[in-house]
């Protein structure tokens, strides 16, 4: 069935700030306590969402989360108005409001995980909700993630939710972040690539400096639960020395679309075992574009985002990169990705960059903003039915004029402690959610 990838990309909330929360994220460690500009941050969000829409790629996007989250430090035995329990909270525990302040939400590529009705025995497009143990901050945006997907993707007819899974290190899941699909085109069964960093259970290698955040087991579970057509999910580990050197999710060094797998071949232990294994399961001819040690080392693969481009169909079968600005100034990544174009044994036709900066500086690249969700022209018409999330010109003109007239542009973590920006934010998500059609989304919009 004709289907279409929709690029759902996560709005970056008013509290863009760099508060050094992430462990094993360089970017995040390295801007840690220096000041963020959360206007530049959404625009430039926006402005990618934008890009690709005008080259015809469909674009969706997701609304930030309510941030303090006032409501998590309630369950901390905070107590009073909310600006006392902020006020109570910077004092106390300056860094508890710190991670109840992030925006990390805008990386929906762990959000959750999601498999095409074609990859399914019930033919219907499934969600897990990824729970995020691994980091404090993270791990508080599973409740309002589901309750954002439940309102788009609405429709019993062709949507399954589940739940978060349990919320332990034993099932730690990233989402999206750790999954690939390959397929011969999107609305075709594809073959699932679960790829986790640890196992709970067994005894394999991990990482010595940073933590592995996704867990076979997990990865096993979303499988079942997806109901994955029978021999079309792979499990494939990260390479721990990969994970120690910066790269915490699978999309930090590898990017899959239709039948191109883009990587480093650090990211996985043995590459040639993973390009095997993904070839038998696929039974059509895989592309696989291998940057080595001689091309770009694994640092500089860490430090520009390369393979966290995104990786789009354009037209028939020709693709596009888009690539980190960051890319562009190294002249590894850029040689890599010229070469790339010229070489016509590949379908990729033509790089272009985009400055994601103030995403960035906190580990975020282009494919960390988006969540992809391939949908067939009914599937596509239900979620345009009860929403406006689908992304035009009109609508970005709307976001555009919100951000302006709502974002701060500048924010530093020895801010968070002002309850105008809890007002600032609420007042904004009030009115976002006016904008997008999602109704009363947030606990501070209900009695
Ligand atoms: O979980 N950064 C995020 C970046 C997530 C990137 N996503 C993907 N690779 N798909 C993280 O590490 C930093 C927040 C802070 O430090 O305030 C942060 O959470």
């Amino acid at each position: 069935m004709n289907a279409y990838e929709v690029n759902f990309d996560g709005l970056v909330g008013l509290t863009h700030n760099y508060g050094g929360l992430a462990v094993g994220n360089i970017a995040s460690a390295e801007s840690a306590l220096t000041s963020s500009n959360p206007r530049e941050a959404a625009l430039q969000g926006l402005e990618k969402m934008k890009r690709l829409s005008d080259l015809g790629i469909r674009q969706g996007v997701l609304p930030p989360q309510d941030r303090p989250a006032v409501s998590v430090l309630r369950k901390l035995g905070f107590v009073g108005e909310d600006a006392a329990v902020i006020r109570c909270v910077a004092t106390v525990a300056p860094g508890l409001l710190r991670a109840c302040s992030s925006a990390s939400s805008m990386w929906v590529a762990n959000a959750a995980t999601v498999s095409p009705s074609a990859d399914t025995e019930d033919g219907k497009v499934h969600f897990t909700v990824a729970n995020l143990p691994s980091q404090l901050h993270r791990s508080i945006e599973a409740s309002v993630t589901s309750a954002v997907l439940k309102r788009v993707f609405s429709d019993e007819r062709y949507f399954v939710h589940h739940d978060p899974l349990p919320s332990n290190l034993y099932f730690g899941d990233e989402g999206a972040a750790n999954h690939m699909r390959f397929c011969p085109n999107h609305g075709e069964a594809g073959v699932e690539v679960f790829v986790f960093g640890r196992s709970a259970s067994r005894d394999i290698p991990k990482p010595l400096r940073f933590p592995a955040r996704q867990s076979l087991e997990a990865s096993e579970a979303i499988a079942r639960l997806h109901r994955i057509k029978r021999g079309k999910e792979l499990f494939v580990q990260q390479n721990p020395a990969a994970v120690d050197a910066g790269a915490f999710h699978n999309d930090v060094l590898a990017v899959t679309n239709c039948n191109v797998l883009f990587y480093h071949h650090a990211a996985y232990p043995e590459w040639e075992e993973t390009e095997a294994k993904i070839t038998k399961a696929c039974g059509w001819p895989v592309h696989f574009i291998r940057a080595g040690e001689e091309d770009i080392t694994l640092a500089e693969a860490v430090r520009t985002y390369l393979f966290n481009s995104q990786l789009l169909t354009l037209r028939g079968n020709e693709m596009m990169i888009l690539a980190p600005a960051e890319c562009q100034e190294s002249d590894s990544a850029r040689t890599f990705l010229e070469r790339i174009v010229q070489d016509g044994a590949n379908p990729i036709v033509h790089v272009e960059y985009v400055n994601l900066r103030q995403s960035m500086k906190n580990g975020g690249g282009p494919a960390c903003l988006r969540l992809r969700v391939v949908l067939t022209e009914p599937e596509l018409d239900a979620v345009q039915k009860n929403s406006r999330v689908v992304f035009d010109e009109c609508l970005y003109n709307e976001l555009k004029a919100w951000i302006e007239k709502h974002y701060r542009e500048r924010l530093s973590p020895t801010d968070l402690d002002d309850p105008a920006l809890l007002r600032e934010s609420r007042a904004a998500l009030d009115e976002l959610t006016t904008i997008l059609g999602l109704g009363s989304l947030y606990d501070f919009q209900r009695p």
